[in-house]
C-alpha cells in the first residue's frame, strides 16, 4: 500500500476526549472516528487490525469445533418476551418499532435468537451436540460509553453457543471454549487471566472472565504468577479429548477481581502473588435451560422423552480487544503491534523520493516484499524525515526498512525493529532475505 493513495488522517496533537491511551492513539492514528456518543467508523488502519482479530478468533473457534453462522442484528422483541428478558433489560436495550408498528430491538446479545432456530430444526439427541457461533455487531445502550471502542454502544462481539443433551456435555462445551479461549488470547500475545465470574443478565451458575492485565484496565485484579506463563498452554490441544485437567490447572489457581479478593489466600501466595489491572475481554456461561424451557427447545431423549437442552454461551469482545492490544503493547512514541494483528508487517520509508536512486530501491523493495507475501506500507510521500519517523512509530507496524539518498547509492538500507528499537544497516541483498525475500 502506497501511504500517497492511502486513507490515513492521522492527528498530530492528542485528542482532549481520550483519556486512556488506546483510545488516544486510535484516533491519533487514524483508525477510527467517532459518529456519535459510543458509535465508531472503523477506518481503514482499524479496519484492518479489526479484521485480523476477527480472523484469528474464528480460526480458533473453528478449530475448536464450532460453526460459524450469521444471525441479524435486528431482533423481533417476542423472543424477548418468551425469554422474559424484554423487561429484565432495561434501559440498555435499544428497543425500535418498524412501520407496522411491531416492536424491534437491535440485538446485545443473541441467546433466544439462536434457541429459536434451534428449536426450528434440531428434534432428536442424535443430532446434540451442536457449537454455533457468529461474528455480528451489537448494541448495549451503556450508561456511560466511554474509552472509545473499549466501551462502546455499538460494538463487534463474537458469540458462541452450545447445545447438549445433558450437564455432562454442557460443561464438556464450556471447556472447550474456555481452553479455546486461552488460545485465542495468546495468539494475540495477551495474557488472559480466566476468573470466576458474576453472571448478571445473561444469567446461569457458572461463569468465567477472561481479563488480560494492563495498567489502563478498568478492575483491579490479584492473581498467581503462573498466569504469567501464557505458553503453558500447548498449540496442539485434542478438543475431542478430556480437557477438565488441564481447565482444573487455570480453575485452581488463585485470581480475584477486587470484590473477591481474599487477604489470607494471598498472604499464603507470598512472592507468587501479582496485583494489577485488568480488561474483560472474553466471557463464558453456563445457564442450563434458562432459555430452552421458556422457549420450548427440547429434543427427543434416548428413552423417547422431551427433555429441554442444556446450554451455555460464549463471548469475546473482539472490537475491545482492538483497544485492549494496544493497552498491552505501546510505548511513549506510539502502537507496537504484536505480528498476529498488524495492520501491516513492514513500513517501507523512502527519506527522498525526489531521489531517483531512493525512489528506484524502494520500488524493487516494495515489490520484492510483497511478492514474499508480506504487507507492505510504503511511505513514498513528499514528508519531512521526522515526520515519517515519528508516524511509522506512533502506527506502530513491527518492522521497518529505511531507504535513504546515501544507503541507495551504497546499495545499503537499515532494518529498524519497532519493539526494541534495534536498528542495523545491511546490504540490500542481506535485508530482503531477512523477510524471505
Ligand atoms: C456471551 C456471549 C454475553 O453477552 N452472551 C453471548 C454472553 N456476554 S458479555 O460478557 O455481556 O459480553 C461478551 C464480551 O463482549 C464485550 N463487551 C463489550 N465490548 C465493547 N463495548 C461494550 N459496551 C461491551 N460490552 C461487552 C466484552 O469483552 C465481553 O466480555
Amino acid at each position: 500500500m502506497r501511504l500517497s493513495r492511502y486513507f490515513l488522517p492521522t492527528l498530530k496533537e492528542n485528542p482532549n476526549e481520550a483519556q486512556i491511551v488506546s483510545h488516544r492513539l486510535m484516533l491519533r492514528t487514524g483508525m477510527i472516528r467517532q459518529s456519535s456518543a459510543g458509535i465508531y467508523t472503523w477506518l481503514p488502519l482499524g479496519l484492518r487490525v479489526l479484521r485480523r482479530i476477527e480472523q484469528i478468533v474464528r480460526e480458533e473457534q473453528d478449530a475448536a469445533g464450532c460453526h460459524e453462522l450469521l444471525m441479524p442484528t435486528i431482533q423481533p422483541a417476542e423472543l424477548w418476551k418468551e425469554s422474559g428478558r424484554y423487561d429484565a433489560y432495561g434501559p440498555e436495550m435499544l428497543r425500535i418499532l418498524d412501520r407496522h408498528q411491531r416492536e424491534m430491538l437491535y440485538g446485545p446479545t443473541n441467546e433466544e435468537l439462536i434457541t429459536e432456530i434451534f428449536r426450528g430444526t434440531v428434534k432428536s439427541y442424535r443430532q446434540l451436540p451442536k457449537l454455533l457461533y457468529h461474528i455480528q455487531w451489537k448494541f448495549r445502550d451503556e450508561i456511560r460509553p466511554r474509552f472509545g471502542v473499549m466501551r462502546g454502544r455499538e460494538f463487534l462481539m463474537k458469540d458462541s453457543y452450545s447445545f447438549d443433551l445433558d450437564q455432562a456435555g454442557a460443561i464438556r462445551a464450556y471447556n472447550t471454549m474456555f481452553v479455546c479461549y486461552l488460545r485465542t488470547f495468546q495468539r494475540m500475545g495477551l495474557t488472559a487471566i480466566p476468573m470466576r465470574a458474576e453472571t448478571g443478565p445473561i444469567g446461569g451458575n457458572l461463569s468465567h472472565e477472561f481479563v488480560i492485565v494492563a495498567d489502563t484496565g478498568e478492575s483491579e485484579i490479584a492473581y498467581h504468577r503462573d498466569f504469567e506463563k501464557i505458553d503453558w498452554i500447548g498449540s496442539d490441544i485434542d478438543f475431542e479429548g478430556d480437557l477438565q485437567p488441564l481447565v482444573d490447572q487455570f480453575t485452581t489457581k488463585y485470581a480475584a477481581t477486587d470484590e473477591q479478593r481474599d487477604a489470607a489466600a494471598e498472604a499464603a501466595l507470598g512472592e507468587d502473588l501479582v496485583t494489577g489491572r485488568g480488561i474483560e475481554v472474553g466471557h463464558i456461561f453456563y445457564f442450563g435451560t434458562k432459555y430452552s424451557k421458556p422457549l420450548g427447545a427440547t429434543v427427543t431423549g434416548p428413552d423417547g422423552e422431551p427433555v429441554a437442552v442444556e446450554m451455555g454461551s460464549y463471548g469475546i469482545g473482539v472490537s475491545r480487544l482492538v483497544a485492549a492490544v494496544i493497552e498491552a503493547s505501546h510505548d511513549d512514541a506510539g502502537i507496537i503491534w504484536p505480528d498476529s494483528v498488524a495492520p501491516f508487517a513492514v513500513g517501507l520509508i523512502n527519506l527522498k523520493p525526489d531521489d531517483a536512486a531512493s525512489s528506484e530501491l524502494c520500488e524493487r523493495l516494495y515489490t520484492a516484499l510483497t511478492a514474499a507475501g508480506h504487507e507492505v506500507l510504503y511511505d513514498d510521500r513528499a514528508e519531512r524525515p521526522g515526520v515519517k519517523f515519528s508516524e511509522m512509530d506512533l502506527i506502530g507496524l513491527p518492522q521497518q526498512v529505511i531507504v535513504g539518498p546515501r544507503g541507495a547509492k551504497a546499495g545499503t538500507v537499515e532494518l529498524k525493529v519497532r519493539r526494541s528499537g534495534e536498528r542495523e544497516e545491511l546490504p540490500v541483498e542481506a535485508a530482503l532475505a531477512r523477510f524471505g525475500a
